[in-house]
């Protein structure tokens, strides 16, 4: 590898006393939110009718986990959970409904925190979220209050500081405080959503229906385990079917969707916290952007296990050409690759499963070969929702 620092630099020898260490370069410091506008905010959500609270990856990022669950059970708020927040509160507490967007259509006031209104809540775009809600804002960087639609107060400060903030606010007002009525309300949406993808998540099809992989991989993992995901319609299976019990426990593609990170993600994870299992959720067509990254893994054995979802395409791009037309569909089809195959000769484990009842026994032989592991599971292309999909 050629060095990226000039040679005579690397090669350099300083005194150790004339160096200066980077320790204590950080402040522990916390951005504060401007007490008038947190009252404000605090005002707002005490007076709603339909309340909704969603968290991000901030929450994560300033450890404000507690905070969040102090504040949605002392004002009894329902939580959505985004990206990097999944699991901050355990996904099976009665006011957390994890990624499902519930409400937004109704809400009359919305509780962001730590979270842009990415792609992945839909840029907060009409429709999806209430015309006439009133929405409050906390985000540690001024310049995304707002930056996607307007937004009634905005709060910049750290989201631990804020969340106590607002605790310390709404303290005394809550004494008796019952559970609105809406609580309920989002709770049926919930459980009617769950309902309609119960087939989904039991279909016996062959090739594998992408619901019953994600439901095979959620009753088989431990509770704390680190869950990674990349690609597209796979992750939207995916994070609608698995549940974060622990803060930090969750990694996918991000804001921006960038694939190819799920092998970094997960080697990363696995080296940093050994001791858990590892769960990597993979597309095909995005485990061949970093897949030789198994190598790296088999060498310095950490042991990932990679489940691909294989529908034989880029899935997600795919399913938006044959929106427009069978006749649309260019350079997306991708075949089955044995990358099992490819893992087994690296030096990992590595298994092709095409039937759904092989998954359970294919996930407890990759976890006992202690080897990274690959199952690459032949699955049904099928986008979340598909069959709501306009076709023309
Ligand atoms: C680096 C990068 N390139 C391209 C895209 C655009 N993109 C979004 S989803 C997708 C298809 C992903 O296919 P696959 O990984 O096989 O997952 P599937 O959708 O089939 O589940 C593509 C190409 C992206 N998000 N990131």
């Amino acid at each position: 590898m050629p060095p990226e620092f000039p040679t005579d630099v690397l090669g350099a020898e300083v005194e150790e006393e004339e160096v200066t260490f980077p320790t204590n370069y950080r402040t522990t410091a916390r951005v504060q939110g401007d007490p008038t506008l947190v009252k404000k905010a605090v005002d707002l959500l005490l007076g709603a009718e339909r309340p909704v609270v969603i968290a991000g990856s901030g929450v994560w990022w300033s450890r404000a986990e507690k905070e969040l669950q102090e504040l949605i059970e002392l004002i009894k708020l329902p939580l959505i959970l985004a990206q990097m927040a999944r699991g901050a509160i355990p996904e099976d507490h009665p006011l957390c409904f994890g990624p499902t967007r519930v409400g937004t259509t109704q809400a009359d006031v919305v509780l962001l925190v730590g979270t842009r209104l990415n792609y992945g809540l839909n840029y907060g775009r009409p429709g999806l979220f209430s015309r006439d809600g009133k929405w409050v804002q906390v985000d540690i960087e001024p310049t995304e209050i707002g930056r996607n639609r307007p937004i009634d107060v905005g709060i910049t400060g750290d989201a631990q500081a804020v969340l106590k903030q607002m605790i310390e606010e709404a303290r005394d007002r809550c004494k008796g405080r019952e559970e609105l009525p809406w609580i309920e309300e989002c709770r049926e949406y919930v459980k009617g959503r769950q309902e309609a993808l119960e087939v989904d998540l039991h279909s016996n099809s062959i090739p594998i229906h992408p619901a019953r992989l994600c439901r095979e991989i959620r009753d088989f993992i431990d509770r704390d385990a680190i869950i990674v995901m990349d690609g597209g319609d796979t992750t939207v299976w995916g994070a609608g079917i698995l549940k974060g019990y622990e803060p930090g426990h969750w990694l996918d593609n991000g804001p921006t969707g960038s694939l190819g990170v799920g092998i970094p993600f997960a080697m990363a994870a696995k080296v940093a916290r050994p001791d858990k299992q590892v769960i990597l959720l993979h597309g095909d067509g995005s485990f061949g952007l970093n897949a030789m990254e198994f190598d790296t893994m088999v060498r310095h054995n950490i042991p990932v296990v990679c489940v691909i979802c294989n529908d034989e395409a880029w899935g997600m791009v795919m399913h938006g050409q044959q929106a427009i037309g069978e006749d649309r569909v260019i350079g997306t089809k991708l075949g089955f690759r044995p990358y099992d195959k490819m893992v087994q000769a690296l030096g990992g484990y590595g298994e092709a499963v095409e039937k759904p009842e092989d998954i359970r026994p294919a996930l407890e032989r990759a976890y006992a070969s202690g080897l990274p592991a690959c199952i690459n599971a032949r699955c049904i292309s099928i986008a979340r929702g598909a069959r709501r999909r306009p076709r023309t």
